[in-house]
């Protein structure tokens, strides 16, 4: 199965994802696009990647584990206390299957979107970090610094995102992915 085109990606995305998910998606998608533009990335796979980050973000909780459990993908600690995280990880099975996404780069993009890992490639790290800037996103305020970063030094923008996440998790006491940990202390030595 070859990918699938453009119009038929958005409308089986807008029967999965709530109204708001869809904008974000594809907030993600074109901001994806003008980083791949600068960093000379293929900008129809940022776009790809960008439009199915979230596709599986919207079943519910416990039918994430279970689904991740009858695909067979891996389960660990911290996904098993926040099934959420699986998004990723299950977004990729779906992309797959579901949308005809072959090209590993893609996959690896969708897959790592919400906890990144350490060393990621140029398609990984502008996912990542389109996820957080696009225009829908909730205003914080490191945000407007963030997005300039994101336009000029791309593992420094990791590190100042992740910082974030880190400090936001800390604050409510919840179950931090190692993946999560691994990734910020690797862009924190990789731009010190
Ligand atoms: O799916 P989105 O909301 O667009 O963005 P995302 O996939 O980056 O998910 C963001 C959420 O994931 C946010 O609430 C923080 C949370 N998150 C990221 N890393 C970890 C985490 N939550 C836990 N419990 N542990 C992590 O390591
Ligand atoms: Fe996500
Ligand atoms: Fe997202």
């Amino acid at each position: 199965m070859n990918v699938m085109d453009r119009d038929s990606i958005i409308e089986r995305l807008q029967e999965k994802l709530t109204e708001r998910r869809f904008i974000h998606s594809v907030g993600v998608e074109y901001t994806a696009a003008c980083m791949a533009y600068k960093f000379d990335v293929d900008a129809q796979k940022a776009r790809i990647a960008g439009l199915l980050h979230d596709c599986a973000k919207c079943i519910p909780r416990e039918e994430k584990l279970r689904k991740a459990e009858k695909f067979g993908l891996p389960v660990n600690v911290s996904e098993r206390a926040n099934p959420d995280l699986l998004h990723g990880k299950l977004g990729a099975y779906y992309a797959r299957k579901r949308y005809g996404v072959e090209d590993p780069e893609i996959l690896s993009a969708i897959t790592y979107h919400t906890t990144g890992h350490p060393n990621m490639s140029k398609l990984d790290q502008i996912i990542f970090i389109a996820d957080f800037i696009e225009p829908n996103r909730k205003m914080i305020p490191s945000l407007p610094e963030i997005r300039r970063e994101a336009f000029t030094d791309l593992d420094h923008c990791m590190m100042h995102i992740l910082k974030n996440t880190l400090d936001y998790l800390h604050q409510r006491n919840v179950v931090i992915d190692e993946m999560t940990q691994k990734t910020y202390d690797f862009y924190r030595e990789e731009t010190l």
